[in-house]
């Protein structure tokens, strides 16, 4: 090789590395860390709290369970939005230790459900300050009819790159980019969440589910958003969970499945466990699911579970726990979370002097279960 050659070489490497040691953290220039990649999450530039919750994550998954809660600082049954309140906590005194939150209706002020995204953010932060966990799913509507998530007609094929509907749909990708580049702690640090877009996609009832998109389509979607929350937004923050609905096999699993580099925790909703008969059923199923998810360095994770106004006065020890606890497998399910308390006909958590509350007691009191204070710190 030529002198002048190997100078140039030199240069491009001396130039390459300052150019590396000046590169911005993800959580902004005030943070001086050195950026360190990973090679476990979809976010090789993953910021270091956001790693911190993955492994905690999977600490915490081997011994216990977290549980999780839909919108609990928000309203429960009988109040909205009444600082410190939580059906949960006033059940069993403590609060949640993964709280769940919905982007749904992003354009507007306030969510699908009534929840005030500026409230929301406020609220996510203060999970964030208790040592607590955030999710967040996507009850998006139609971009292309403009109706609602559950408006199935075909849509998928037409906010891919290049098609009719693309800009558009990136305008509603840039408002829940904002939405989510807000959420800092006040030292500037942003709070890692976990984002579960596109859910139950294998069945029929949104517009990403399986009777309006093709399983190819369905993974381009996920890639996309993926790529541009990551990539073109420079979010460092977000773990990404997928979670179809009810499955029982891996074939079935995989069969609407974006691809290991795209997907962070395997989650499942399951809604079917509403007589004791089901609990063998969803213990293999989560087996199941820790089993793909250990050989792939990945979570699982049971993102939406429960019985609609929980009708059996033993459903957290009699019927959730022993599924959970079906075996070694599924007890590495890391966290359950039950859907929103809304209303008197439309709760998923108990309440105080609700049929199931003594039974949660005893739930939140079993070794297994961990609420917000038996978190250890998850983001270092
Ligand atoms: C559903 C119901 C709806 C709600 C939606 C999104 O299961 O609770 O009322 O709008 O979830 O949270």
């Amino acid at each position: 090789m030529r002198t002048g050659k190997i100078t140039l070489l030199l240069f491009i490497a001396l130039a390459a590395s300052i150019a590396c040691g000046k590169k911005e953290s993800p959580n902004g220039p005030e943070d001086t860390r050195p950026v360190v990649k990973n090679t476990i999450l979809v976010d090789s530039l993953a910021t270091p709290e956001t790693v911190a919750l993955f492994t905690n994550l999977k600490t915490a998954a081997s011994t216990g369970l977290l549980f999780g809660h839909q919108d609990d600082l928000a309203y429960g049954v009988g109040w909205k939005a009444t600082p410190g309140r939580s059906d949960v906590k006033e059940v069993c005194g403590d609060y949640p230790a993964v709280y769940g939150w919905d982007l749904g209706d992003i354009h507007k002020e306030a969510n699908l459900d009534g929840v005030y995204f500026e409230a929301m953010k406020r609220w996510i932060r203060e999970v964030y300050s208790r040592g607590g966990i955030n999710t967040i799913s996507m009850h998006l509507d139609n971009p292309v009819s403009g109706g609602s998530a559950w408006d199935n007609s075909a849509a998928v094929k037409y906010i891919l790159p290049g098609q009719s509907h693309h800009a558009g749909y990136l305008q509603t990708l840039d408002k829940i980019a904002a939405f989510l580049k807000d959420l800092k702690a006040p030292d500037g640090t942003f709070i890692p969440v976990i984002l579960r877009p596109y859910h139950e996609h294998n069945h029929s009832w949104p517009w990403w589910g399986s009777s309006a998109c093709t399983p190819a389509e369905y993974s381009a979607l996920w890639q996309m958003t993926v790529q541009y929350l990551r990539d073109t937004k420079g979010l460092h923050h977000l773990l990404y969970a997928i979670s179809p609905q009810e499955v029982d096999s891996e074939a079935q699993y995989l069969a609407r499945y974006p691809g290991d580099a795209w997907v962070d925790i395997l989650g499942m909703d399951y809604y079917l466990l509403t007589t004791k008969g089901r609990i063998d059923d969803l213990g293999k199923a989560l087996a199941m699911m820790a089993e793909m998810a250990q050989a792939r360095g990945k979570l699982s994770a049971l993102t939406e579970v429960g019985w609609e106004n929980v009708p059996v006065s033993d459903y957290w020890t009699g019927y959730l726990l022993p599924a959970v606890m079906y075996n070694t497998q599924s007890k590495m399910t890391a966290w359950a979370l039950v859907w929103r308390n809304a209303s008197a006909s439309h709760y998923w958590a108990p309440y105080v002097g609700q049929v199931s509350a003594t039974d949660f007691s005893l739930f939140h009191l079993n070794p297994f279960t961990l609420f917000e204070k038996d978190l250890p710190a998850m983001y270092r």
